[in-house]
């Protein structure tokens, strides 16, 4: 090897260690190794708690449309409820399968947290089976606007996909309101799915053979389901 070339490599290998020291990767300041971009350090006083919700899930039949069809609650709500939790707090969320047969899952969407908590089943977390709890206990390591969501079939478009709020920790809270835009539609989710395949933009939308094509799906408000 030249020297030219020799000290061309040296210097690559100096500037990827520099990059390296001074970086992200370098500054392991969680429980996990490294603190992922997005996160803040807090600071301050904060006498951190842990923060018990308990799901309870359950199939049931709803009827928006003149027609019964299956749908998911959790406590007797779809959407599901609004999680809110603060940054440095622990969740501890119990989640019961009080369906029949169905297995289920809950995946926190966008959450630090260990691998095995994840939620997505026969990937990192075991499924719910009927009958089954499952908890959920990790450290609220980041703060900001957030989804969960059912991770099997396609429960979550039966209803089974809520809020989750972690709010900024020694931040006086501002008044908010959570919103979930959400929809509903007789159409099954699988058919759905397969339609959105097919590169087509308009799945909830079918002609009546009049001329007119009104949207069938039905805009629904967070609400708290009775039918059983
Ligand atoms: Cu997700």
């Amino acid at each position: 090897m030249d020297l030219l070339r020799f000290l061309r490599i040296a210097i690559q290998l100096i500037a990827l260690l520099i990059f390296l020291l001074s970086g992200d990767l370098a500054t392991a300041q969680d429980g996990y190794g490294t603190r992922a971009l997005g996160t803040s350090v807090p600071s301050g006083d904060f006498t951190p708690r842990t923060n018990r919700y308990d799901l309870t899930i359950r199939d049931t039949i709803v009827n928006y449309t003149g027609k019964a069809r299956k749908a998911f609650t959790v406590n007797g709500q779809m959407p599901m409820p609004t999680l809110t939790f603060t940054e440095g707090d622990t969740a501890e969320i119990v989640v019961h399968n009080a369906m029949e047969k169905e297995e289920t899952s809950l995946h926190w969407h966008g959450i630090i947290l260990p691998y095995q908590l994840d939620g997505v089943p026969y990937l990192t977390t075991a499924p719910i089976k009927a009958g089954e709890t499952q908890v959920y206990k990790f450290p609220l390591l980041q703060s900001g606007t957030y989804w969960y969501h059912s991770h099997t079939k396609l429960q979550e478009q039966n209803g089974m996909h809520g809020a989750l709020i972690i709010h900024k920790r020694n931040v006086e809270p501002m008044p908010e309101q959570v919103l979930i835009l959400s929809e509903w539609t007789d159409m099954k989710p699988f058919e759905v799915h397969r339609r959105l395949h097919s590169a087509n933009d308009w799945s909830a939308i079918k002609s009546t053979g009049s001329g007119r094509a009104p949207c069938r799906a039905t805009a629904m408000p967070s609400r708290t389901v009775r039918s059983a």
